[in-house]
């Protein structure tokens, strides 16, 4: 899947549309001043990146919400270009990775990867299953929805006509999760969506879990993988510059163990590092946030430990 020589390519997305708090825009910004692309220069990648990607604006007052949905006209664009530049990438074999601003951005990524591979599978990590439809959700805050979109549930909204029903229930596991609203575990019910939620992990270890993982979406190690981590699946004294903070979430050792094991199977075809908010909590939080950010994504692309 990937050419060589092995490229990754920056989609920084400084995007917050999808949630309510200002501040998460400024997370890619962060993380590439962090030093990211030395960073993965230093694991032998070639990286491309060619600023941060510029979305137009809709002014707040030409984008009323539809139904409970809010900025919804603003968020189906943005995440439509970020689907077309995910998908151009993934086709000439670069290895995207996609830096939020907030988890709606996904409804772009894996659209994007989707298109070109459409039996790659989707490991989301994070504390939350996003996976509310306009009918369910509590908040109207797209971030919490883009997995249903992604699986074509709910209600259609014209305004996303161009999402695609590309991922089938089957091509889809959580890990971390912890903090599920209850028509969302109805949903994950019904859609018989595999889960590994913080009591897996405790209850095998996050080795089992990983395994276990891979070993429900895919059982023969060859199709691809897009991992869609939210850096709030760690837990808040790991991270604590997020929007949406749960306690109980995942170490530093656990969060890269996944990240590192999904390099090691080689199946990796797309990455997305989302909610890095560093306009909360003080300085030194948000230092460790985004230097805790970078360090999962160089696990993801080869870092090992020795
Ligand atoms: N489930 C809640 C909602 O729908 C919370 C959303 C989750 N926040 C995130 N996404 N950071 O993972 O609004
Ligand atoms: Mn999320
Ligand atoms: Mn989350
Ligand atoms: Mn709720």
């Amino acid at each position: 899947w990937l050419s060589e020589p092995k490229t990754a390519a920056i989609v920084g997305c400084p995007f917050s549309g999808g949630q309510p708090k200002p501040g998460v825009d400024q997370g890619p910004i962060n993380l590439v001043e962090a030093g990211l692309i030395s960073q993965l220069s230093e694991l032998g990648w070639q990286v491309k990146f060619d600023g941060h990607h510029q979305f137009e604006e809709i002014k707040a007052s030409d984008d009323p919400p539809i139904g409970v949905l809010k900025n919804p006209r603003l968020v189906s664009r943005v995440t439509q270009s970020v689907a077309e530049v995910v998908s151009s990438h993934v086709k000439r074999g670069e290895l995207p990775v996609t830096l939020g601003g907030d988890h709606s951005l996904a409804m772009g990524t894996i659209s994007g990867t989707l298109s070109q591979y459409p039996d790659a599978c989707v490991i989301w990590v994070d504390a939350h299953a996003d996976i509310n439809t306009p009918e369910t959700t509590d908040s109207g805050n797209i971030h919490g929805m883009p997995v249903s979109f992604l699986l074509g549930l709910g209600s259609k909204i014209p305004e996303f006509s161009w999402v695609k029903p590309l991922l089938k229930p089957g091509q889809l596991v959580y890990i971390g999760l912890r903090d599920v609203d209850a028509g969302e575990k109805r949903i994950l019910r019904e859609n018989g969506i595999k889960s590994f939620s913080m009591h897996e992990v405790d209850k095998y270890g996050i080795g089992k879990v990983v395994e276990m993982a891979l070993d429900h979406v895919n059982p023969q190690r060859d199709r691809p993988i897009h991992l869609s981590f939210d850096v709030d699946a760690l837990d808040p004294s790991v991270a604590p510059s997020t929007g949406t903070p749960v306690r109980g979430g995942l170490t530093f050792r656990e969060g890269h163990y996944i990240c590192e094991a999904i390099y090691e199977t080689g199946l990796l075809i797309a990455l997305d590092l989302m909610e890095v908010n560093p306009s909360l909590a003080d300085d030194v939080s948000v230092q460790q946030t985004v230097a805790v950010g970078c360090s999962l994504v160089r696990s993801a692309l080869g870092e090992v430990l020795l």
